[in-house]
């Protein structure tokens, strides 16, 4: 089957996460990926949270499927002249060094758009360029604190807290691989490349859009009825964590299931949709409330919308978050039983849609992850195992023209 980015060739200098997801999702997609790593070491997370000694960890195999490896120390000049041969071949280079890296190394834009005016040169940086902070290093957690996530996330009588999804890193990879693409587009209109520029603080404010709304409503009315704070407590001039609130028009909240005495994971989230009333008191054998005008209106209803979701709780105080949703399901409910990775990992529907996929690798022997999140009628990406550190470093060079002289000299001098 043909895929879509076949004939892209894409030079992958990048590491840890928010680069290497972007990537990687293009790989599944066609593109050929040429992972650019420093010899003797690569990316970092090669090693990082290893499970078995002497194998990759799992969280570089999570996000470097599909891909080549080519060992080359750039800071040397015979370095720079391999990567500057691939540069010209290449139609996209993508990095997420800290600021000004790749400007030491000697490749700069100008230098870049110079060596091929065609190439697309796509970053990742923390702050965008201009930014009062575009001088700092960045990971995951830094950047859902600086784009808004965490001051809107947690309870409110804790402290500002870091969500599970990789907001700050995956988030932002995708964000680079929506302007990779665009800017293939592009050339195909103009012949020219360009710079495509993604910040992880962006990317996590451009999630926490609602937040922004918030801020808004708050500072004209001065409350949110959506939030659990709402009508009883007070509201501050910024934004409230609010719990697990639903974001929207819609109330919601984490529910307790039978065993959560036990099982931490025994909760369902529950959303009481506006027209879905009528169904809703149904589903919970409380005809009455129907027409009663203590419950009929969603705004009859938020004042004490947690009464509500405890009358909600003794329902479902004898059935399983999976028995729960069973029979909500059939009464038009949104909401859904609070999986974790055991049973996410183990869910035949993921499996068979291939989200969740087992890749076979030479050291590892077999290791779960997650396919492509994107189906295709006519594409099917099939997942293959991250490389071995410079698995592919001969098979690139020879394709650049190097022989196995060349190649055993680089390697003499350490280059590769
Ligand atoms: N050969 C020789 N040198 C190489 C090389 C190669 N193949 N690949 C990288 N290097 C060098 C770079 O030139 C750079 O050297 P200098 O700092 O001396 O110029 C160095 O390795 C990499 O520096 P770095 O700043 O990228 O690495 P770090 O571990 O100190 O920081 C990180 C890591 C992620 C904080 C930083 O890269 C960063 O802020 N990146 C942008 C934001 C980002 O993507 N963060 C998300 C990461 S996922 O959580």
């Amino acid at each position: 089957m043909t895929k879509p980015l076949e004939g892209i060739k894409i030079i992958d200098f990048t590491h840890v996460q928010a680069g290497p997801a972007c990537t990687q999702l293009l790989a599944w997609f066609g593109a050929d990926v040429i992972k650019v790593e420093r010899p003797g070491s690569g990316d970092v997370t090669r090693n990082q949270l290893r499970d078995i000694p002497d194998a990759d960890a799992l969280y570089f195999t999570m996000l470097n499927s599909n891909k080549k490896s080519l060992t080359l120390d750039t800071k040397k000049a015979e370095g720079k002249e391999v990567l500057e041969k691939l540069i010209r071949e290449s139609d996209v280079l993508v990095e997420n060094f800290g600021p000004g890296a790749l400007d030491r190394m000697g490749f700069s834009w100008e230098r870049l758009n110079e060596l091929n005016p065609k190439m697309i040169v796509a970053s990742v940086k923390g702050f965008s360029d201009g930014h009062h902070y575009d001088d700092l290093k960045v990971y995951e957690n830094v950047a859902q604190c600086a784009g808004g996530a965490a001051s809107t996330t947690g309870f409110w009588d804790g402290p500002p807290t870091i969500s599970a999804a990789a907001l700050g890193d995956s988030n932002t990879g995708m964000h680079l691989a929506i302007g990779i693409l665009t800017a293939l587009l592009g050339r195909d209109k103009t012949g020219k490349g360009q710079k495509v520029a993604v910040s992880m603080q962006d990317s996590v404010l451009n999630l926490c859009r609602v937040k922004l709304r918030d801020q808004q409503r708050l500072e004209r009315v001065g409350y949110l009825e959506e939030y659990p704070q709402y009508p009883h407590g007070e509201f501050s001039d910024v934004v409230p964590r609010g719990g697990n609130a639903g974001g929207g028009g819609q109330p919601g909240w984490v529910l307790k299931c039978k065993d959560w005495e036990t099982d931490p994971n025994a909760y369902i989230y529950f959303t009481i949709q506006g027209h879905a009333w009528e169904p809703i008191c149904k589903a919970l054998g409380k005809p009455e409330w129907i027409d009663d005008p203590a419950y009929k209106t969603a705004e009859a209803r938020q004042p004490h919308i947690f009464e509500i979701f405890k009358t909600i709780e003794a329902w479902l105080a004898d059935k399983t978050k999976f028995e729960a949703v069973d029979i909500l399901r059939k009464f038009d409910i949104p909401c859904a039983p609070v999986l974790t990775m055991k049973e996410l990992a183990n869910d035949p529907s993921l499996r068979a849609s291939g989200t969740i996929v087992e890749v076979p690798h030479k050291k590892r022997g077999s290791y779960l992850t997650v396919g492509s999140p994107i189906k295709f009628s006519d594409m099917k990406p099939h997942v293959t195992a991250s490389p071995l550190l410079g698995e592919h470093t001969d098979e690139v060079l020879a394709g650049l023209g190097y022989s196995q002289q060349d190649i055993f000299n680089l390697r003499e001098i350490k280059a590769v």
